[in-house]
């Protein structure tokens, strides 16, 4: 016991490189400080054992945005409900297990089993709505019965793997205690309640206040985690935040060039959200094809064929509205509900989409699926999250950690652990990786005055198209070493200078000096291979 209650010291030498090991580091102290305290020693455990688990990634939106949808389409099987039951108004973890399993939980941490049903579809295809979480012949394991707080799902899935989804709630101004569900878990308030996701996809179909506000909210709870620590408040939100304009098929009224008008609208929310900056990137996404795409069975692509063979007229009169298109009374060669469910689980734009492929020469459905994922937006939506979240898990798991912390040392003063909080907020200050990707939220909204190809490699530098080496310097894969240093000492060069120019305002000579620290963490990669992905702290 002597041992626990050794004085809390903390060497930043012996914690090994990169953020992570000095976020395990801190921690660690944090927990020998807290040794009388179980229910604080809990809380740094918890920030602990995060820091070894997967990314957390909450899908975010309004009411119907298509959030879980697109889960099934990320995941590839359809496990989250989709029709409009009880259930999609908890926050629902989807966790990779070995089983399928779901479980409720009430505040208390009581726990139920629950009973999955599946939906079928149209002559023994899968039906449209995913499967459904039956809440209403809950055992709790506590005796009595509680309110159900959240759900997690275990399913065993590769994607899950990598990755946590939290599916949350959609956000309404006619709910306001379910909404009050969603921003408790990605921006909680004072006290000392953890964050819960490290990172945020959300989902749009137009822009208006409600989401502004709560982007808004996310955005100033991150930014706090360094400052807003000063004074109490703040502290943490998710660092990394996506924007996907969602459901981009029913843009442009399911026109075969819906995808290209989604695009447009996508890329004017693009400049109207990035000049708030509260997001990355925005992506169209329709997460209804996606997900059709993902698990298109030889019976679908068989009755595609079929439609592929009908005259263009007929086919386009059918395929005003769904309702028409289901009709009994039409004379489609394929049965109304078979028609019913192509439409539930296509849509308008997939099916015209689907058949014009068809005419166009695809043979296969391999190849049909592999294009509609193409054409889904969801290819894209996978490489941005690859680079803006994937990638950067370590940074942003520990900057979930740190701001926990932070967290939890100013909720609980009076302790050797408060000698820790200057050297948590120097990191979350610091910490190059964090840098660049606020830096990466703000390029677009800074509007910084520089030529448009300088901007394009400052925010390469900084890791807009990956952090590899080779992609931050825009050189191929196979870009020998030698080449890779000399381009990173030319980019140390270039952009140190760029940031003493006389004429250069505050922010622009910031965003230069960012782009600069960024080369030489790469001329230091360079000269040494890292043990972890780059994400240096600098004095
Ligand atoms: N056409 C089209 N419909 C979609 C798309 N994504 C979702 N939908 C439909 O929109 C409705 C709502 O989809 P959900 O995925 O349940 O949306 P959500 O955001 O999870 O909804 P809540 O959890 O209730 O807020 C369903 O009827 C979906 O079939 C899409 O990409 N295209
Ligand atoms: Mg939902």
């Amino acid at each position: 016991m002597v041992r626990e209650r050794e004085p809390v010291r903390y060497d930043p030498g012996t914690a090994g490189y990169g953020v992570g090991a000095e976020t395990r580091g801190l921690l660690a102290a944090a927990r020998r400080a807290f040794v009388p305290n179980a229910w604080v020693r809990a809380q740094v455990d918890e920030c602990a054992r995060r820091l070894d688990q997967p990314l957390r990634v909450a899908l975010a939106g309004q009411l119907k945005a298509g959030k879980s949808t697109l889960l099934n389409a990320l995941v590839g099987q359809d496990i989250a409900p989709t029709d409009a039951t009880e259930c999609t108004r908890l926050v629902t973890w989807y966790r990779n297990g070995n089983a399928p399993r779901v479980t409720a939980f009430a505040r208390d941490g009581a726990r139920a089993d629950v009973v999955v049903r599946r939906g079928r579809g149209a002559e023994g295809l899968p039906g449209a709505h995913g499967l459904t979480f039956d809440l209403s012949a809950l055992r709790w394991n506590a005796g009595a019965p509680a309110e159900v707080e959240h759900l997690e799902v275990e399913w065993p899935s590769a994607e899950l793997a990598q990755t946590t989804i939290i599916d949350t709630p959609g956000i309404s101004s006619l709910s306001r205690e379910v909404s009050a569900r969603t921003s408790h878990l990605l921006a909680p308030g004072g006290g000392a309640e953890l964050p819960n996701a490290d990172a945020v996809v959300y989902l749009l179909r137009r822009l208006d206040t409600a989401d502004v506000d709560f982007l808004e909210q996310i955005g100033s709870a991150a930014s706090g985690a360094g400052a807003g620590a000063r004074d109490g408040g703040g502290v943490g939100g998710p660092l990394g935040v996506i924007g996907v304009v969602s459901r981009a098929d029913e843009i442009g009224a399911g026109r075969i060039d819906a995808l290209h008008s989604a695009r447009d609208v996508a890329a004017r929310f693009a400049g109207e959200l990035e000049r708030t900056g509260l997001c990355q990137s925005v992506i169209p996404v329709a997460g209804l094809l996606a997900f059709a795409a993902a698990t298109l069975r030889q019976r679908e692509y068989q009755a595609f064929e079929v439609l592929a063979g009908v005259p263009t007229d007929t086919l386009s009169a059918a395929l005003l509205s769904a309702d028409r298109f289901a009709r009994p009374d039409l004379p489609l060669p394929l049965a109304p509900e078979l028609r019913a469910h192509l439409a539930a689980r296509f849509g308008l734009f997939g099916i015209r989409l689907a058949v014009t492929l068809i005419r166009l020469g695809v043979r296969d459905s391999a190849t049909l699926a592999a294009e509609l994922t193409r054409r889904s937006g969801l290819d894209e939506l996978r490489a941005v999250l690859d680079i803006q979240f994937a990638q950067r898990a370590e940074e942003l798991k520990a900057h979930s950690a740190l701001t926990a912390l932070a967290r939890i040392l100013i909720a609980n003063p009076g302790t050797e652990a408060d000698n820790l909080l200057p050297r948590v907020r120097t990191l979350l200050a610091d910490v190059h990786g964090f840098t660049e990707l606020r830096l990466l939220g703000h390029l677009r909204a800074d509007e910084l005055p520089l030529p448009a190809t300088d901007l394009a490699e400052l925010h390469r530098l900084i890791g807009g198209a990956g952090v590899a080496t080779h992609r931050r310097l825009g050189l191929s894969s196979h870009t020998d070493l030698a080449t890779q240093r000399a381009e990173a000492l030319a980019a140390v060069q270039k952009w140190r200078a760029r940031a003493r120019h006389p004429l250069a305002d505050q922010l622009t000579a910031n965003a230069c000096l960012t782009a600069a620290r960024s080369a030489e963490g790469l001329l230091e990669i360079l000269h040494e291979p890292p043990t972890t992905p780059f994400a240096r702290i600098t004095p």
